[in-house]
């Protein structure tokens, strides 16, 4: 049975959770980190030496975290083309969008963007520190906006891989209070993204836990 160290609210988290909810894997899932701690014990250090969530475990094999290496395990072991192409070449334009959204969109929105707005008590908020994360990251929404005005996913006509990298932060994009660009195609593809259940149950995830007053 594959076991999923990490609390709901965590972005990563969410990621490997939709991923393992499209697949339909069986799996039992602990909430660890935040208010919930249990990520600095001996034994959660054991298993990731960062403390971080997520970190899961699939049978008898050994834990493994940072999200993105989960999610492509979970999809070489479990999925199947045109999710995560066989061919490898598609697999790796399928792997190179993921590792696009992982890198700018994750970097330039959770951090400068939605830890400002949500994490940070108002009167500490840094609102030049938001205006510039929007600057650095709305080239890349334009970006992906273009490509989902020719096809419905990130890659092409079908769901993959690098849609949950990219879609599992729409939510907070769209439901933080926050002065957005009009992007139809992005606006439209998020729509998309909301009928999938398995977006709704492991994404669409209050983070008012998180919230700082
Ligand atoms: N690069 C790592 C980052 C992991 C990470 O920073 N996880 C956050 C949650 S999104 C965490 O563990 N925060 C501490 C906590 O929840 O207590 C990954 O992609 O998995």
């Amino acid at each position: 049975m594959l076991q999923i160290w990490g609390r709901k609210t965590s972005s990563n988290v969410q990621a490997v959770m939709w991923c393992v909810g499209e697949l339909r894997l069986d799996y039992q899932r602990y909430d660890i980190g935040h208010v919930y701690g249990g990520n600095h014990t001996p034994e959660f250090l054991a298993m990731n030496p960062n403390g971080t969530v997520p970190v899961i475990q699939d049978d008898e094999n050994a834990p493994l975290w940072e999200t993105g290496a989960i999610l492509r395990y979970l999809a070489t072991r479990y999925g199947t083309a045109p999710f995560w192409p066989q061919d490898l070449a598609d697999r790796t334009t399928v792997d190179m969008w993921a590792e696009w959204a992982k890198i700018n969109i994750s970097q330039n929105f959770t951090g400068p963007i939605f830890w400002q707005k949500v994490r940070t008590a108002a009167k500490d908020r840094d609102e030049a520190l938001i205006a510039k994360g929007m600057e650095k990251l709305t080239p890349f929404l334009q970006r992906a906006d273009q490509r989902l005005a020719r096809h419905p996913w990130l890659v092409g006509d079908d769901f993959t891989l690098a849609d949950i990298q990219f879609g599992h932060l729409l939510y907070r994009y769209y439901d933080i209070e926050l002065d957005r660009p009009v992007l139809p195609a992005l606006a439209a593809y998020y729509q998309r993204l909301t009928t999938r259940p398995a977006y709704q149950k492991h994404v669409m995830v209050s983070y008012e836990a998180l919230r700082v007053q």
